[in-house]
């Protein structure tokens, strides 16, 4: 079992304690026989198990003004990804879909949508990214032209997570003037016939992805979130919480590869005796433990900070993705070479770890733009690029 230490840190409260003591046992219990093998079914059947035993309420508070609290979707994300790494995107992608809609929804929209992903009664999906505009999403060249009443979409979007399966898309498109100031945020939802799936991705660690084209796809004015121009911002803000989970995941990645490998070196005999007697070993152990300390507490800080009440948490949170998804492959990466062998034999829990851990330092922002992020905030205004 992990270390659990620093659950007493200063960032939590009592209910947090519980709820990771709560997830903990919902986990062991839940989740030792993921089929990884249909991606689509599984993540249907975990956004079910997940809603129907409560654990989806975290990704969308109830009622107006109702807030995300970021320590307990950190706390979530880590735990599930410990268990399962298909468990915590089920999750996560819950969060990041239904993510726009709680923070800037009208009161309908909210009251349509975010019941049923609370419960696991929608799936949803974010559509932000498009071939020519991953990292640059000012660049968005989907198009929102108004139409009577409502707005027709035509375009692409791609690496959607929960494209195919999803019940709902949150899709930026551009309603007005070049750059930023011209995106707009729409709620999509999955049976609209201007909505193909145009390719299914495969990746490296397998979980539902597509490509998908908008053609001539008609949504009513009420679709649209916030007011005309704000999808940038909805989009930024929304990362600004769901970044510092990404590192909460790497977070949980990490922790299961050194648990892995503290088994191991415990267990394995080596020149005639125990594996973690060799000096070399135990320093590879301290770095690994180094490591997710650093990460743990970049991560529940920036937490922290937005449920304090901060208005951007950017910086803290493109710190904690950063440094987290960087040092989980620098502790997976070790925990496979200690596993000999055994790390890269199909899977082995460090050899799936090795394949989950990477998407991570690419998807919601890929390590150079966290660094471009963390740099412009410690630049004057003036001097940006
Ligand atoms: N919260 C609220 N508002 C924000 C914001 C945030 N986190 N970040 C930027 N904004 C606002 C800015 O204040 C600015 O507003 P004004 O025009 O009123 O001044 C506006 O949005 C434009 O910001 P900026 O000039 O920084 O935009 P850029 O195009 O230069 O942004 C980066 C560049 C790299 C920061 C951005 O494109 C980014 O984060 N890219 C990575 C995207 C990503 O995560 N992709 C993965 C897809 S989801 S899996």
């Amino acid at each position: 079992m992990s270390d659990r230490d620093f659950l007493n840190w200063p960032f939590f409260e009592e209910r947090h304690r519980k709820l990771a003591a709560e997830l903990e046992t919902w986990a062991a219990k839940n989740l030792s026989s993921v089929d990884h093998n249909n991606v689509d079914a599984a993540c249907r059947d975990l956004v079910v198990r997940l809603g129907r035993d409560g654990w989806l309420a975290h990704t969308a508070p109830d009622g107006e003004g109702g807030r995300l609290d970021v320590r307990t979707l950190a706390l979530i994300r880590e735990t599930l990804a410990r268990h399962s790494g298909l468990a915590d995107f089920a999750f996560a992608m819950q969060g990041l879909g239904a993510g726009p809609i709680s923070l800037f929804g009208s009161t309908g929209q909210r009251d349509e949508w975010l019941a049923k992903t609370r419960a696991g009664k929608a799936i949803a999906a974010f559509a932000l990214s498009e071939p020519a505009s991953g990292s640059d999403v000012a660049n968005v060249a989907t198009s929102a032209s108004r139409d009577g009443n409502g707005y027709v979409l035509n375009g692409e979007k791609t690496w959607i997570s929960n494209g195919g399966i999803a019940d709902l898309y949150i899709v930026f498109a551009r309603t007005g003037e070049a750059g930023a100031r011209g995106l707009s945020a729409f709620i999509v939802r999955g049976d609209n016939p201007g909505l193909t799936i145009a390719e299914r991705i495969d990746v490296i660690a397998p979980h539902p992805l597509a490509r998908l084209e908008f053609k001539n796809c008609r949504v009513d004015a009420d679709a649209l979130i916030g007011k005309p121009g704000e999808g940038f911002k909805i989009a930024m803000a929304t990362l600004d919480v769901f970044r510092t989970s990404v590192g909460a995941a790497a977070l949980g990645f990490a922790r299961r590869a050194l648990d892995e490998t503290i088994k191991r070196a415990a267990n394995r005999q080596l020149f005639g005796a125990a594996m973690s007697d060799l000096q070399m070993v135990q320093g590879h152990l301290a770095d690994m433990a180094l490591d997710i300390e650093a990460a743990a507490l970049l991560v529940y800080r920036a937490a922290w900070v937005k449920d304090q009440g901060a208005a951007r948490v950017t910086r803290e949170a493109a710190m904690a993705k950063l440094y987290a998804t960087e040092a989980a492959q620098r502790v997976i990466d070790a925990a496979v070479q200690l596993h000999g062998g055994d790390g890269v034999r199909s899977g082995h829990p460090v050899e799936t770890l090795y394949r989950e851990i990477r998407a991570l330092r690419i998807y919601e922002g890929a390590s150079d733009v966290q660094k471009v992020v963390i740099a412009r905030s410690l630049l004057p205004a003036g001097a940006r690029a």
